[in-house]
């Protein structure tokens, strides 16, 4: 067995999100928020839950912290719902909402837990999607009042902001592909989402810190390697086009690069965007953009491979496809791959020089349940664990500035389009009783929180 330690001070960590998580969807003057609509849509998904109750973490939140204090757990990332501060998207503050926060950060610093808030993890209030959403630049200056609404209120005590989490799923999955809501299917809408998504976290960075004196701010992103399915010249293009539409689309504005030409030149050839380009583009928007972070966020779960063939439902983007055996799938279907996290790390590091990364998620969904004796023995959940885990520390060897680790996520919860059907919690969570039974995984990373290292075969 070998010891891989971590530096003192790294930062392991666990990760939820509000509408996956709280429940509680009508109460204390909460309002609709687009995932309401959309999970009420028959159809939208899969296993035709919603979530109304999801884990009852607004009423059970102590409880929630007290396990995990009990399992050494240190840093915790969850996000605020929108709706639950501003109803109506802007204007009048709903006390109780903000409320709930305050009770919540209160009791996690008491607990010797530091939060880490993100403020838009996909519960849009519905009544800024009824006046177009993301689409709309408005909404990005909502989200700016929102954003410091909520950092005056909890900047005194929260000193880890992200802005947004995933803004390739809020954009593509939302407005590209319908996956996500509000359901869209329109790629020209995509593409001007994805820059008010971005807009709005330039703008609103320097308002979080004027809030929250001596806060790191940042912003968390959803990257996967993108690597061709062959030698061909083909399927070389189609992995640059991947990279860009999922990485480089993102990255480079947030890095001062602009928007990648030969991305914007690919969307105009295939009629995603006029002639003229991405014209919701204003002077002045790239610089607010590429505002200096303190940190960026890195959610991985897997790699992209990809072939030159078009999938014609997402818009004729080139088709992704499997070259690993289905027992290295997850219940997703993604490819278990480690070490495509020790390739993105050195690649962002080099690429883009990022002050520190915190990967601010990782997990995986296996639907493991409990044994007769009460026991979660997912013993895969802990091998993918531990093997992204050693993944990342090699990636800081090569002197990506990793700080920290979150695992995805503390407790089964509400996954979006597949429902209740996936469960990446490392507690289990009976939804029928809210009983929650730490899995082996949990007792494992407990271990590695207190040593401050993995132990490898
Ligand atoms: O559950 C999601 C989370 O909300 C965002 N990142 C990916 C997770 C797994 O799909």
């Amino acid at each position: 067995m070998t010891n891989i330690s971590f530096p003192s001070g790294f930062a392991w960590g666990v990760a939820t999100s509000s509408y996956q998580i709280e429940g509680a969807a009508m109460e204390d003057g909460r309002g609709e928020s687009i995932w309401d609509r959309f999970s009420k849509t028959p159809g939208k998904v899969k296993d035709g839950t919603d979530g109304d109750v999801a884990c009852d973490h607004y009423h059970r939140f102590r409880d929630d912290i007290a396990l995990m204090k009990s399992l050494g757990v240190k840093h915790y990332r969850f996000s605020v719902a929108w709706p639950r501060i501003l109803p109506a998207g802007r204007g009048k503050v709903n006390q109780p909402g903000l409320d709930f926060y305050g009770r919540l950060v209160d009791a996690l610093l008491e607990a010797g837990i530091e939060p880490f808030v993100t403020l838009y993890h996909w519960d849009l209030p519905q009544v800024l999607q009824d006046e177009g959403g993301w689409v709309r630049r408005s909404t990005a200056e909502a989200f700016v009042e929102y954003s410091s609404v909520v950092a005056r209120a909890l900047g005194d005590r929260v000193k880890k902001w992200i802005t947004h989490n995933e803004p390739w799923c809020t954009s593509m999955l939302g407005y590209q592909l319908g996956i996500h809501a509000p359901g869209l299917k329109d790629y020209r809408s995509a593409l001007e989402a994805s820059h008010h998504v971005l807009l709005s976290h330039g703008l609103a960075v320097p308002v979080i810190r004027a809030a929250s004196p001596g806060a790191e701010v940042g912003i968390t992103l959803n990257l996967a390697p993108a690597e061709p399915a062959s030698p061909s010249a083909a399927d070389h293009d189609a992995a640059r086009h991947h990279d860009g539409y999922s990485n480089r689309w993102f990255l480079d504005p947030l890095f001062g690069h602009h928007y990648p030409a030969d991305m914007i030149a690919d969307h105009i050839a295939a009629g995603h965007l006029p002639p003229e380009g991405l014209t919701v583009v204003r002077p002045g928007d790239l610089e607010a953009i590429a505002v200096k972070c303190d940190f960026l966020g890195i959610n991985y779960y897997s790699r992209a491979v990809v072939r030159s063939d078009k999938v014609p439902e997402a818009e004729n983007e080139p088709r992704k496809v499997f070259v690993a055996p289905e027992k290295d799938w997850t219940e997703m279907g993604w490819e278990v791959y480690p070490d495509g996290l020790r390739e993105l790390l050195l690649r962002v590091h080099f690429e883009y020089r990022p002050r520190k990364i915190y990967i601010t998620e990782n997990g995986v969904s296996y639907s493991t349940p409990p044994g007769p004796d009460g026991r979660v023995r997912d013993e895969k959940r802990l091998t993918f664990l531990r093997d992204h885990f050693v993944a990342a520390r090699r990636a800081m060897e090569g002197g990506a500035p990793v700080a920290g680790y979150f695992v995805w996520s503390l407790l089964d919860n509400f996954e979006w389009d597949r429902g209740y059907s996936q469960r990446f919690g490392i507690v289990w969570v009976d939804y029928k009783t809210q009983q929650r039974i730490p899995k082996d995984s949990a007792l494992w990373y407990r271990g590695v929180m207190a040593e401050n290292a993995v132990t490898v075969p």
